[in-house]
């Protein structure tokens, strides 16, 4: 008997909200948001059925305010059931939503609000912004609904039918260059990525699964559609119980969680203060990380304590999400040096990418990640050219005027075609004229004993020449090496020019809001 596909033709377009909320109808008394309570101790369950109804009921208010299709809503808030409800809200009727942090400061915040000109800006109930231009529409959501304090200016509404090429987002990234980029993703995108992530059963039905990014980074969104597209429950990991190590682990613990995403500077105090709890955590099954290097002796440590954990380095870019969903091999092979970022995932495809513009295939030959995807961004918001420079044309077939992501990643490939990061295009440094991949200089330091954290910046100094300082942090009870020390230590694999002439020993190890290692802070303490 042939099995009949059951997708009706006429099935809506694939489009956040429908992807988001498709459980509902399988399971919609199942816990979709697993929040802490007020008292910080008792769970509040949101089931799919619930997370609908609220879902439904912002929207029918948004819907009475007349925008239009396609116009920005910032939404400032931590993650939560509301959060979700609210901007799945705005992806029902083609609104264009913006997250921002609470912690974004007022600047920054004003600068999103004039490039975007949004029509609406919401946040929670208990959201304390402050200083808002005065002509711009105001609402605050929570349990019991949206309640708009201004209403936006009226407007002509020209659409009301979202496609799947609509945006459904914008993340605004840190952007290097200064002024912030507005990556803008359409719900074709972000739903392509979604059924790639899928295909590698990273989660089931039962799971809860812990985020602990801000909303503003979309590893944020990430962890919401791992969650929901697998029938599993997400749960928000409030700042404050993040920043405190037994707090965090209790917090696992009490909210019985199974699945921990994030950046890996949310293990480091972990790791150093609370690794017994750590161990005690029998219901952790998996660990998601990404943004940048796992430094490896954390990971042998987390996977020391956590060994029937799946632990799965995620590689990407916001520009398209994220890209690859490699398992870190267990146990880690005692003389392993770098994990493998792997194969695109299923419906995306990576390529390298020479100075020439020539595809590599053979291993060990470094070179540019192209990524071909149907996740592709729309483009940066307001800003034509740094698309063109990102969005290139198809290395294998230029014109087809298929576009293909150029990463500004370095990689090569392994024996199996399986593929390592190398850095940053940008990262690459000359010294005393030869090329030095700052990342090997890194993953050489992080080696000598106690070392927990170790990062490498080049020091430019009036009237000398350019020279590798190095930062590290260290285990609670490790002293720390001298400069000379750490330099011979470095000295025993590595070519003179590209062992460090300075050393900064770092009580504090500063992280971006994203939780990544902050650069900028590291030079700011070497005096650069
Ligand atoms: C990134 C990108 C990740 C997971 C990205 C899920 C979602 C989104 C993301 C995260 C990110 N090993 N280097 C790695 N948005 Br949904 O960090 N995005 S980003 O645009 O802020 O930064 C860059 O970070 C990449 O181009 C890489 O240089 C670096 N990076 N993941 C890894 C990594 C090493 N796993």
């Amino acid at each position: 008997m042939r099995q009949e596909m059951s997708v009706s033709v006429s099935a809506p377009v694939d489009r956040l909200h429908d992807f988001m909320l498709a459980w509902a109808r399988v399971t919609p008394d199942e816990p979709a948001v697993v929040e802490a309570g007020p008292d910080g101790e008792t769970a509040v369950v949101t089931t799919y059925r619930q997370l609908e109804q609220r879902v439904h009921e912002y929207a029918s208010v948004l819907d009475g305010l007349g925008l239009d299709m396609g116009e920005r809503v910032v939404l400032e808030s931590d993650t939560s059931s509301s959060a979700i409800a609210m901007f799945l809200a705005c992806s029902s009727l083609g609104l264009a939503f913006v997250p921002v942090s609470p912690e974004t400061p007022l600047k920054r915040l004003l600068t999103i609000v004039e490039t975007t000109e949004p029509g609406l800006y919401v946040q929670a109930l208990e959201g304390k912004r402050e200083g808002l231009p005065a002509g711009l529409g105001v609402a605050r959501f929570g349990p019991q609904g949206l309640t708009v304090e201004r209403r936006p200016r009226p407007r002509i509404r020209h659409r009301r039918e979202p496609v799947g090429t609509d945006t459904a987002y914008m993340i605004f990234t840190s952007g290097t260059t200064g002024r912030p980029k507005g990556v803008v993703m359409s719900h074709r995108a972000v739903v392509s990525f979604y059924r790639g992530m899928l295909q590698h059963a990273i989660v089931g039905s039962d799971a809860r699964v812990a985020t602990t990014s801000p909303l503003q980074f979309d590893f944020s969104l990430l962890d919401i559609g791992l969650a929901l597209g697998s029938g599993a429950a997400v749960v928000p990991v409030p700042r404050d119980t993040l920043r405190w190590p037994r707090r965090f682990v209790k917090f696992l613990k009490d909210m019985e969680v199974t699945q921990v995403d994030g950046v890996p500077s949310i293990w480091r105090s972990a790791l150093k203060h609370e690794s017994e709890q750590l161990a005690s955590l029998d219901r952790l099954r998996g660990v998601l990380f990404c943004g940048e290097d796992f430094p490896l002796p954390e990971l042998r440590l987390l996977q020391r304590l956590l060994p029937k954990a799946r632990l799965v380095n995620c590689y990407g870019a916001t520009e398209t999400m994220a890209c690859s969903f490699t398992d870190v091999p267990n146990p880690l092979p005692a003389d392993l040096e770098k994990l493998s970022i792997g194969f695109a995932h299923p419906g995306a495809e990576m390529m390298i990418v020479d100075e020439s513009g020539q595809v590599i295939e053979e291993p060990g030959v470094q070179g540019e990640i192209h990524l071909r995807t149907p996740a592709l961004f729309t483009g940066y918001w307001d800003d034509v050219a740094a698309t063109r420079r990102a969005q290139v044309p198809d290395p294998l077939n230029p014109r087809s005027g298929q576009l293909v992501l150029r990463t500004g990643d370095l990689a090569h490939r392994g024996r199996g075609g399986e593929m390592y990061f190398c850095g940053r295009v940008d990262s690459q440094v000359q010294i005393r004229g030869n090329r030095v991949e700052i990342g090997e200089v890194e993953r050489k330091i992080l080696e000598f004993p106690g070392v927990t954290a170790a990062a490498v910046l080049v020091v430019r100094r009036p009237e000398r020449e350019p020279v590798l300082g190095a930062f590290v942090s260290m285990a609670r009870d490790s002293t720390a090496p001298k400069g000379t020390e750490l330099s011979a230590f470095c000295a025993e694999t590595l070519p003179a020019y590209m062992t460090p002439k300075e050393l900064h020993v770092v009580a504090e190890w500063p992280v971006t809001v994203h939780g990544k290692t902050d650069r900028a802070a590291l030079a700011a303490v070497a005096g650069l």
